[in-house]
């Protein structure tokens, strides 16, 4: 069989800003791609959302998008063995079989917008589960585990210990941080802590595409279909979806078209004075921007080292400037220490690719421990702060206080 992997399409990401239509036209141009390459199963490993309550806008746009796979022509692939029933309209054309990520998760009964895509006969959403697949008597075993905190990672999927099945081909699909991708704190698995005997390993979460072999273990990053982070490695490597054929495990990327190019340009000033610094800046921009693109390019400038005192680069001046050529977002490194050292927890956040959530976690551990509190974990209070429980959060808050 034919798969078509097609990961962290975050829905939604930037709405509200000139970006609000990226996530759903490159996903729409993977699908067609997907479709037009005969795909038989659509598998999405996670973040199809960019956050877990999408405005009925973005909902709107998403169930349009995936549509277009289930109104395509039916590709014969059917249910074998599950255990749920799923309507057969989930199969009437490419079936999608998707899994959560971390930004669709929610806490405990609560229901995923992943959950609710199944509920509406878009795909079928795993966890901790697997579907036994069929076609034109060959069988395929997906195994999916959605999106759960790293800490937890090892543990979730040692309780729930999927196994291979024999004579069929079998996927794992997980989404989460790895150690040989993500530094080590933000990671607590490894391909090394996978089960044996899976033909594939597929991790969304990492939104660049990789692929790699240990001891027998083969493990594909699909990588996100749309650009979320600048990175300066990253800005090299195309977004895109893959190919996976079971017959030959042979994997092919497709880059998308649609995708806007990332550019990123790194300066370093020496005590300059703002005024030269905005004027280099932007000279170095005009020479990046000297090409017709087709559509406005992602642009990150890195500026580093010490700006004379007095005055700041001038950014809206900047922004203004090329407002019409390019997106351009700024990583400024060159800020006062008091705030550099506030900044500092994000920015180290940040680099370990923590979601929203798990950044909003790890500020009001630190915040609740400095305030002295010492009950539960964090993660419960803040999922009742999310769901704007504020009467209950403050329960319980005062239940767990120190008295
Ligand atoms: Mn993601």
């Amino acid at each position: 069989m034919k798969i078509a992997v097609i990961s962290d399409t975050h829905f939604g990401y930037g709405w509200g800003t000139e970006r609000e239509n990226d996530s759903f036209e490159q996903a729409e141009e993977a699908i067609k791609k997907a479709i037009e390459l005969k795909a038989d199963i659509i598998l999405m490993p996670g973040d199809i959302f960019d956050s877990r309550i999408p405005r009925q806008e973005v909902m709107e746009k998403a169930m349009r998008t995936l549509s277009i796979a289930l109104h395509s022509n039916p590709t014969n692939v059917k249910v074998d063995t599950f255990s749920r029933d799923i309507s057969p309209r989930t199969f009437s054309g490419v079936p999608i079989i998707a899994i959560h990520g971390t930004h669709e998760r929610r806490g405990k009964g609560l229901v995923n917008p992943v959950k609710e895509l199944e509920a509406a006969n878009f795909l079928v959403a795993l966890h901790c589960e697997r579907i036994v697949l069929s076609k034109d008597g060959e069988k395929i075993a997906i195994h999916g585990m959605g999106g759960v905190p790293e800490s937890y990672a090892l543990d979730v999927l040692k309780q729930w210990n999927p196994k291979p099945l024999p004579n069929m081909f079998n996927i794992l699909v997980l989404h989460q941080s790895f150690k040989e991708y993500i530094y080590e704190e933000a990671a607590f698995l490894s391909l090394d802590d996978m089960p044996s005997g899976f033909d594939l390993i597929i991790n969304g979460h990492i939104h660049w595409h990789d692929i790699l072999e240990k001891n027998g273990k083969k493990l594909l990053l699909p990588g996100s279909t749309i650009t979320t982070q600048i990175r300066k490695g990253e800005a090299e490597k195309p977004k895109g979806f893959c190919m996976l054929d079971t017959a030959t495990n042979n994997i092919e990327f497709f880059p998308l078209s649609s995708q806007r190019k990332v550019l990123y340009i790194d300066l370093s000033f020496e005590g300059e004075d703002a005024s030269t610094a905005t004027r280099k800046i932007k000279e170095k921009i005009s020479s990046v921007l000297n090409t017709q693109f087709n559509k406005k390019p992602l642009l990150r400038v890195k500026i580093s080292g010490t700006i004379k005192t007095g005055a700041t680069i001038d950014r809206k001046e900047i922004l203004d400037s090329f407002k019409d050529k390019a997106i351009i977002s700024f990583d400024d490194v060159t800020t006062v220490t008091d705030f550099k050292r506030k900044i500092g927890l994000l920015r180290e956040m940040q680099k370990s690719k923590m979601s929203v959530d798990e950044m909003g976690i790890a500020i009001l551990r630190k915040n609740l421990e400095e305030a002295g509190y010492q009950g539960p974990d964090a993660s419960k209070l803040l999922s009742l702060l999310a769901e704007g429980d504020i009467e209950k959060a403050i329960e319980f808050i005062y239940k767990n206080a120190p008295s």
